[in-house]
């Protein structure tokens, strides 16, 4: 997120995605990182070859010099250095999903799939993105289930990508994805949320819907008809300087290969990948899944959408079918995984306008 400042029309700052406090490129403070995860000082005033300095920045960490009340913690650089960062957090309660919906969100940018909207990526930091790709991506589409999230004593973010849209325009993107038990704590740990840009809830059909078919994969948690806690706490911690909170918010009905028959589920999953992003389509798409959550689950599970001004919701399937026994025996095949982010970041402006079925109006 950005705070405009005073000085000079155009200037912004830059806020540090963590701590919230304001932050610029500090050549003093550059760290890299060994192979054992050290951070280590990092000296450019030798290097004379512009473009080697560039490669060493390219995968260097800035330290944040705020360390009040918060442990050491380190930025890279490109994050600073590419425009105006957009920060997105997956909310939802354990088990709910966020970590295999996130890792095929990633899988599918990076396999081109915002493409189609003239976005292309880079990774902010080439080793933290590998590792993400090797320890999650790869993992999961060998048919390995996901750990769940640890919990956290900071909250950081676990991928950052570069996206560029078709004006040319670079934007940073960091996602943060906690654990549902952090989510629902009141302490220090969400004070980030502040900072963020735009949200994600993802709804567990087997918390919130009751139907019979979905007993026997409910597990320890079980059906509720009120709502995710996580949403809530969420919900409450955010600012709201009106009736409604003004941040870019979706709604993802996850695991939607457990209700594939049920319509209009049946219809969505089925829905081929559009061509280009329509408020229109999302909003048709909003219609019907606030219809279905708030018929089977209640009030309490469509807060999020109630609550925030510029919100759509979806239906989408991480992983196309449920593991058994912590692997998927036939692969997996994610649905529609890529639409609510997509919502997200045209409501951030990083798909450009396009008129009044465009990026513009989504959530409108
Ligand atoms: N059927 C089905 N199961 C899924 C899907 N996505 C995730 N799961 C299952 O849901 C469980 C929890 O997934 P996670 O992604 O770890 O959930 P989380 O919300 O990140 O949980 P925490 O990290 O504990 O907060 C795992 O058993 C997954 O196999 C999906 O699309 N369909
Ligand atoms: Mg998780
Ligand atoms: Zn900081």
């Amino acid at each position: 997120m950005t705070v405009p400042v005073t000085t000079g029309a155009e200037a912004s700052e830059m806020l540090c995605p963590y701590c919230l406090e304001v932050v610029s490129f500090d050549e003093g403070q550059l760290f890299e990182r060994d192979e054992r995860q050290q951070y280590e000082k990092l000296d450019l005033s030798g290097q004379t070859s512009a473009l080697r300095r560039a490669d060493r920045l390219r995968s260097a960490y800035q330290r944040c010099r705020n360390t009040d009340g918060t442990p050491p913690h380190f930025i890279p650089v490109p994050y600073l250095s590419h425009g105006s960062p957009l920060t997105v957090a997956m909310v939802g309660d354990s088990a709910t999903g966020k970590t295999h919906l996130l890792t095929q969100m990633i899988a599918e940018i990076a396999d081109g799939g915002l493409e189609q909207y003239g976005v292309t990526w880079q990774s902010v930091n080439p080793q933290d993105h590998q590792d993400f790709m090797v320890e999650r991506v790869d993992a999961l589409r060998s048919g390995q289930m996901l750990e769940h999230t640890p919990s956290q004593t900071f909250a950081s973010f676990v991928e950052a990508l570069l996206l560029t849209g078709a004006d040319g325009v670079t934007r940073p993107v960091a996602f943060f994805d906690l654990s549902g038990e952090d989510l629902r704590r009141t302490t220090a740990l969400l004070r980030f949320l502040l900072g963020v840009d735009a949200l994600i809830f993802v709804v567990d059909p087997l918390r919130a819907l009751p139907m019979r078919q979905l007993d026997p994969m409910r597990g320890e948690f079980g059906y509720s008809r009120g709502g995710d806690p996580a949403f809530q706490t969420v919900l409450d911690r955010l600012q709201r300087t009106g009736p409604y909170l003004e941040i870019a918010a979706s709604v993802v009905i996850n695991k939607c290969d457990l209700l594939r028959f049920e319509p209009p589920v049946d219809r969505w999953l089925a829905e081929p990948p559009a061509d280009r992003v329509s408020a229109r389509r999302f909003r048709d798409e909003s219609r019907d899944a606030y219809a279905f959550l708030r018929h089977h689950g209640g009030p309490a599970w469509v807060r999020p959408f109630d609550n925030v001004l510029r919100c759509t919701m979806h239906f989408a399937s991480a992983t196309g079918s449920h593991d058994l026994h912590g692997s998927f025996l036939h692969g997996v095949r994610p649905r529609r995984v890529l639409e609510p982010l997509v919502s997200v970041l045209s409501m951030c402006g990083l798909l450009g306008d396009h008129g009044d079925d465009g990026p513009a109006n989504v959530g409108m």
